[in-house]
């Protein structure tokens, strides 16, 4: 049903029906694109706001993108029907919109690019798409082969929906002078000062085609006619319409007339994407429209695909880990830090997340963000709810609530970058804010910390106001009183990674004050927060505690038991209680829950988490980001067996049934897998098939760090790898401040870690003094 190709590259699948949803995706740092299997199409880009060139048939609102999204046959997408001329028969590819059964089917899933094969009617069709490293716009390339040992007619049928444009002005014509369909449109608006924004932006969405077609159709309505997508008017007809659209919806449609003699072979080029006026459009035809600026742009953006390698490659006895952890986990935490979800102001915490699992790519982009970030501090010391990016960007939708966490994620980002870097000098960085007031980071981080310290009630517990690190938790604490089991336990868990830092710093005083701060939480978190066998999640604005035993639904969440043994809170009695319960009430097939039981109904005193539909979404799902927390702390008590395991549940297969339940590749972990597992267990599982996750970041650095046991500090690289129990070894190639460390791990009796570096065994499994450039061979050996 799908594997990997040889070399690990791509992951192939054989069937449009068994995994509906599954796509893969491509980026740069204008645009996006997510594409299905069957050919549905999601792609967006940034002007500077995320816009659209391909348009769904009715007004969207636009928002951020949406879990387990649905297609339908109207969906955006890119199709080619294929009309046998003599039989008069008619299939599409790669399987939308006719929905043919077909002969052979291949959606194979690059780094770089996405293709398919299909065969049907003995016509081979493959289709195959990249986008530039720089610009907005799809690279297409088509060929349509005849199987059969006998001369066919057959005509060729590229269909790229445009969609509803705008309500105000829009319509669509072929232009011979550039070479394909041109559609117009005006963005809708209300203010007259918007028009002075409005006119740059890129309202026109063209298809121009490589070879002239002999008939096109731009009106939607013309095309399908009275036969529908399934069997489209125009198609049936000898040669399509060659209409225009008058404020009608724009389509592209066009026609290739083809007598094909055995085994001969047609290849269309096209491209496809938004622009401003017919200046762009023909430089964007003179740059890219050719077989060489097709190759070129393929190969620049293959390497640039390249530059997001990541620093660990592995070898360990579950071949289908090893390719995840090899080739698609860096790809994705690359995306993330590249491109920050395409979006004009992430949410502080994501922002700080996104970028952290850059330090094992490319830290100089995590050091930006890192100064980025800091330079917007409040000038009481917190955070805003989001950064702006862009100039004239503005704090939107959800960053208009207020979230009291996102400090926390200052010193968490920070650590990593730290440890990966040591680029201890960006602490002494001047920082002057748009309030007018200049810090250096370091001053930066303790005011950060203050604020944390400050921000809680007379119990010492730390305000929730509408949300933390769950956004949706929106009505612990508007009134102000209500507070959070977790960002508690967090609030710990900061102080204690930024005391680290102090003291390294030569700051024991500074450092002395904030480990006395983070044991003042954790003592408050244990007096109000502990329930018996784990930590509450909060204490509402009417003093009800909740996340407890005698909560019918929400009763355990992970992400307090997760962030107190991280922090401290939790101490050796408490961490084995909290893990069986965990285990009891949180375990699922797919992963560990993010609470339990679900809702059913609607909280008032808890909030719009609640309202989520059981088993989706922040209500209980198997959601990876919470449990990748998890996965970290246990990596850090050496819980070595329930670390691997929940890691191992984030990617999606190797068996049928499961990819298949899952509906995804293994090509990205999703945002969540559908929970509910004892309520629903018919959609548990099912994916979001949402690559957007703060999980990836944690995720790679458990590989890298907690599996792998290769973690820099001040000095050096620690080596500690936590195998599973059921595995003797493992191999990794790490690179770490420009040395490569190819490591060979093993078990053996011994009773700790033991190092050899070029075959000279070292006193404690630390090596320090690393050199660029140098090749450093370490054989390890851990205790059985
Ligand atoms: O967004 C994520 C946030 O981007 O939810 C996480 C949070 O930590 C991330 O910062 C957990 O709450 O509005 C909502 O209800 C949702 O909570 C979304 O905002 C959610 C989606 O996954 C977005 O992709």
């Amino acid at each position: 049903l799908l594997g990997p190709t040889q070399n690990g590259d791509r992951y192939e699948l054989t069937s449009p029906t068994a995994l509906p949803k599954a796509g893969g995706f491509l980026w740069n740092q204008q645009m996006m694109i997510q594409i299905t299997c069957r050919g549905y199409a999601t792609s967006q880009y940034m002007q500077p706001e995320p816009a659209k060139y391909a348009y769904a048939p009715n007004l969207e609102a636009k928002t951020f993108m949406q879990p387990e999204q649905n297609y339908y046959a109207h969906h955006p997408g890119r199709f080619v029907y294929i009309k046998d001329e003599e039989a008069d028969e008619l299939f599409s590819a790669p399987y939308e919109p006719v929905r043919a059964p077909v002969d052979r089917f291949i959606f194979s899933v690059g780094k770089s690019n996405i293709s398919w094969i299909v065969e049907h009617l003995d016509i081979r069709v493959e289709m195959s798409f990249c986008i530039p490293t720089h610009d907005v716009a799809e690279l297409w390339t088509i060929k349509v082969t005849n199987l059969s040992g006998r001369v066919r007619k057959v005509s060729v049928y590229p269909y790229f929906p445009i969609g509803y444009m705008s309500w105000m002005n829009q319509e669509a014509e072929y232009r011979s002078d550039l070479g394909g369909v041109v559609a117009n449109s005006i963005t809708p608006y209300q203010r007259a000062s918007d028009y002075y924004k409005n006119k740059f932006l890129k309202d026109k969405t063209y298809f121009l085609c490589e070879t002239p077609p002999v008939s096109w159709e731009t009106m939607q309505q013309a095309f399908e006619g009275e036969g529908g997508l399934h069997c489209p008017t125009a198609v049936m007809e000898e040669t399509l319409g060659n209409g225009d659209a008058r404020y009608e919806t724009p389509t592209a449609a066009v026609q290739y007339r083809e007598i094909l003699k055995p085994n001969e072979q047609r290849e269309y080029r096209f491209l496809f994407g938004p622009a401003l006026d017919d200046a762009e459009i023909r430089n964007m035809r003179s740059t890219y429209l050719s077989k060489d600026g097709f190759a070129n742009a393929a190969k620049d953006y293959a390497a640039y695909m390249e530059k997001g390698q990541g620093s660990l490659k592995i070898e360990t006895p579950d071949k289908d880990l090893d390719n995840f952890v090899n080739n698609w986990l860096p790809r994705q935490v690359y995306y993330h830090g590249d491109v920050n979800r395409l979006t004009t102001d992430p949410q502080t915490r994501n922002y700080m997340q996104d970028n952290m699992g850059m330090s094992y790519i490319k830290p100089d982009v995590t050091r930006k963000a890192l100064l980025t970030a800091l330079s917007q501090q409040e000038a009481n010391g917190s955070m805003p709810d989001g950064i702006l990016l862009t100039e004239g960007a503005e704090l939107k939708y959800i960053n208009q609530i207020p979230h009291t966490d996102h400090c926390i994620w200052l010193p968490v980002a920070l650590e990593i970058y730290l440890a990966e870097t040591a680029d201890f000098a960006i602490l002494d960085e001047k920082l002057t804010s748009a309030n007018g007031d200049t810090y250096t980071v370091f001053e930066r981080l303790c005011h950060a910390m203050d604020w944390l310290l400050k921000a809680r009630d007379n119990r010492g517990l730390s305000f929730i106001a509408q949300g933390d690190w769950c956004d949706p938790m929106n009505m612990v604490g508007p009134k102000g009183i209500g507070v959070s089991g977790w960002l508690t336990v967090a609030t710990g868990f900061a102080l204690n990674l930024w005391a680290n830092v102090c003291e390294q710093q030569g700051g024991s005083e500074i450092a002395a004050h904030y480990r006395a701060g983070a044991k003042d939480v954790n003592d408050c978190a244990n007096k109000h927060f502990w329930d018996g066998n784990w930590f509450a999640r909060g204490i509402t604005d009417d003093n009800v505690l909740f996340g407890v035993k005698k909560d019918p639904e929400g009763r355990i969440w992970l992400n307090p038991q997760a962030w107190s043994i991280l922090g401290g809170a939790a101490d050796r009695d408490q961490i084995p209680k909290m893990l069986d319960a965990v285990d009891e009430h949180l375990t699922t097939p797919y992963g560990v829950a993010m609470f339990g039981p679900p809702f059913s109904k609607m909280r008032e005193d808890v909030g719009r988490v609640t309202q989520k539909y059981p088993g989706q979404g922040e209500n209980a799902s198997v959601y990876n980001h919470a449990g990748i927390f998890y996965v970290h702390s246990l990596y850090s008590i050496g819980e070595k067996d329930r670390a691997y395991k929940l890691l191992r549940q984030m990617i999606p297969g190797p068996s049928n049934e499961d990819y298949i339940q899952r509906g995804q590749l293994p090509v990205y972990i999703p945002n969540y897998y559908r929970g509910a597992y004892r309520e629903y267990p018919r959609t548990a599982g099912r994916s979001s098939q949402l690559f957007n996750t703060g999980t990836v970041s944690w995720a790679y650095r458990c590989f890298i760090e907690g599996l792998c046991g290769l973690k820099g500090d001040v000095m050096g690289l620690r080596v500690n790898p936590q195998l599973p129990s059921e595995w003797d070894g493992i191999k990794a190639t790490r690179l770490f401040r420009g040395a490569r460390f190819e490591v060979d791990v093993k078990k053996g009796d011994v009773r700790e870690v033991k190092v050899k570096v070029d075959g000279k065994e070292l006193e404690e499994p630390y090596v320090k003094d690393v050199k660029e450039g140098r090749v450093y061979k370490l054989d390890v050996v851990v205790p059985k």
